[in-house]
């Protein structure tokens, strides 16, 4: 059994490198040289645990070969991009070239899986009309299927393995034959149906989730209307055993759930209302957070305050920015205040990015907590009070302990409870926070 695998990114290489590892002969392909050319020198060119130990191990079993071109192969793995245009729509370029790629190397009973995160009927409208041109007998001489990766960046190894996988055919034996190909290393079950079924199966779940935090960050702003703390009310439904809500946020951020609901979207727009609205709505967060920080931390000139940010990536404990929440929140305050950042996990040069989260507070007026790195968390606020100018933290995902940080002298405020309401008025918090 010969396997190519065509894109060797987050999910290509783990997945190249898984299949090598038992017992597959592989060939990764990727369109950039210098991908290939250090992973040629034994070197994985992308950020996840255990991937270059199991690297160096398949090597030496030279299981595993790379290259910029595709080679014959009983089976081909297409896992490129599928980016978001400008208009919101999916751009499937990568896919029709990594198929077209294909093309000539092609014999009769190839298997052909895509992984990539695609609109539904891709496969149907855009991978079968390519392939037609090899003039084999597509189902019977060439068989094609959609498995989705689902896995989780930082566990990826654990949860391609463990994970249960959809397995899309485009007949009973193009799922079969894929089934038969993961089951060499999926310990999860592997459930099988229609290509376009598995598309969408792919983008109700990250649909699902991108509604159930819009959903939870409505909630927070009503808590703060309203007069209660969406968090504490959060927990509390959260005891039913049928309720599950998603926790609010300063946005959602990453190419996966932040992008894959306008594929859904793009296809029935004039159905998919709710959809929609939830992305609105969560996009909408960076600036609810800004006018937040404005009114907690009024400014009387431009950038004559000091506000310390910390965390960019778009999620905890990583270090990817892509469609972070965190840098459109720091673009729209660069205007009005001083910032002084700083994220542990990101190494990307940004203006006023600092080394140490001693300089990032150092004379700041405000804390503002954008990301839930767990280093956050660990902060012991009574070190930082002789290094703070003021004495305001402004907590956007609930990371730092409440009655740890007002015991050390903070006044803390976190997104979803109430700012102006008629006990905080009483109480002096409003006047204490300026
Ligand atoms: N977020 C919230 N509130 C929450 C959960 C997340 O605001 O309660 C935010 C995060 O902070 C982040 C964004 O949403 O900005 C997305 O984070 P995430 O952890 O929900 O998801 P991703 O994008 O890292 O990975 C998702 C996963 N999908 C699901 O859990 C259904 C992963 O399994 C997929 O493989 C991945 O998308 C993908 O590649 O599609």
């Amino acid at each position: 059994m010969k396997l190519c695998v065509i894109g060797l990114g987050y999910i290509g290489l783990p997945t190249a490198i898984m299949f090598a590892k038992h017992g597959v002969e592989v060939h990764g392909v990727d369109i950039n040289p210098d991908v290939v050319t250090k992973l040629l020198d034994g070197r994985i060119h992308i950020e996840e645990p255990g991937l270059q130990e199991m690297l160096e191990e398949v090597i030496q079993s030279k299981q595993l070969s790379f290259g910029v071109m595709p080679e014959q192969a009983d089976a081909f793995i297409i896992s490129v991009p599928t980016p978001i245009n400008e208009d919101k729509t999916a751009n499937v370029d990568y896919v029709i070239d990594a198929t077209n790629s294909i093309v000539p190397f092609l014999k009769k009973g190839d298997l052909i899986i895509l992984e990539s995160t695609v609109p539904p009927r891709t496969i149907e409208d855009v991978v079968i009309p390519i392939l037609e041109e090899t003039k084999f007998d597509i189902g019977k001489e060439l068989f094609v299927s959609h498995s989705p990766e689902r896995v989780l960046p930082g566990q990826l190894l654990v949860e391609l393995v463990q994970n249960d996988r959809i397995v899309g055919g485009i007949n009973q034996e193009s799922s079969e034959r894929t089934a038969e190909l993961y089951k060499r290393f999926v310990n999860g079950n592997i459930h099988i149906t229609d290509a376009t079924t598995a598309e969408m199966v792919k983008l109700m779940e990250n649909t699902y989730r991108d509604v159930n935090i819009a959903f939870a960050n409505e909630m927070a702003k009503i808590a703060e209307r309203v007069g209660f703390n969406v968090w504490e009310a959060i927990d509390l439904a959260n005891c039913h055993p049928r309720v599950n809500i998603h926790k609010p946020g300063p946005g959602v951020g990453g190419h996966c759930i932040a992008v894959d609901p306008w594929f859904i979207y793009e296809s029935a727009p004039s159905l998919a209302n709710l959809i929609h609205i939830s992305r609105t709505t969560n996009d909408e967060m960076p600036n609810f957070v800004v006018s937040q920080m404005k009114q907690l931390l009024p400014t009387e000139g431009k950038n004559t305050k000091k506000v310390a940010v910390l965390g960019l990536a778009f999620k905890g404990n990583i270090d990817d920015m892509r469609e972070s929440p965190a840098v459109e929140i720091v673009h729209q305050l660069q205007s009005h205040y001083d910032l002084q950042i700083f994220d542990p996990h990101v190494k990307e040069y940004i203006l006023g990015k600092k080394d140490t989260l001693a300089d990032a507070i150092e004379g700041a007026d405000a804390i503002l907590i954008l990301t839930d790195h767990n280093e956050f968390k660990q902060i012991d606020p009574k070190k930082l009070t002789s290094l703070a100018r003021g004495a305001l933290v402004f907590d956007t995902r609930r990371v730092v302990n409440h009655k740890t940080w007002t015991e050390a002298g903070f006044l803390y405020h976190v997104l979803g409870q109430p700012l102006i309401s008629p006990a905080n008025l009483r109480s002096g918090y409003i006047e204490a926070v300026r």
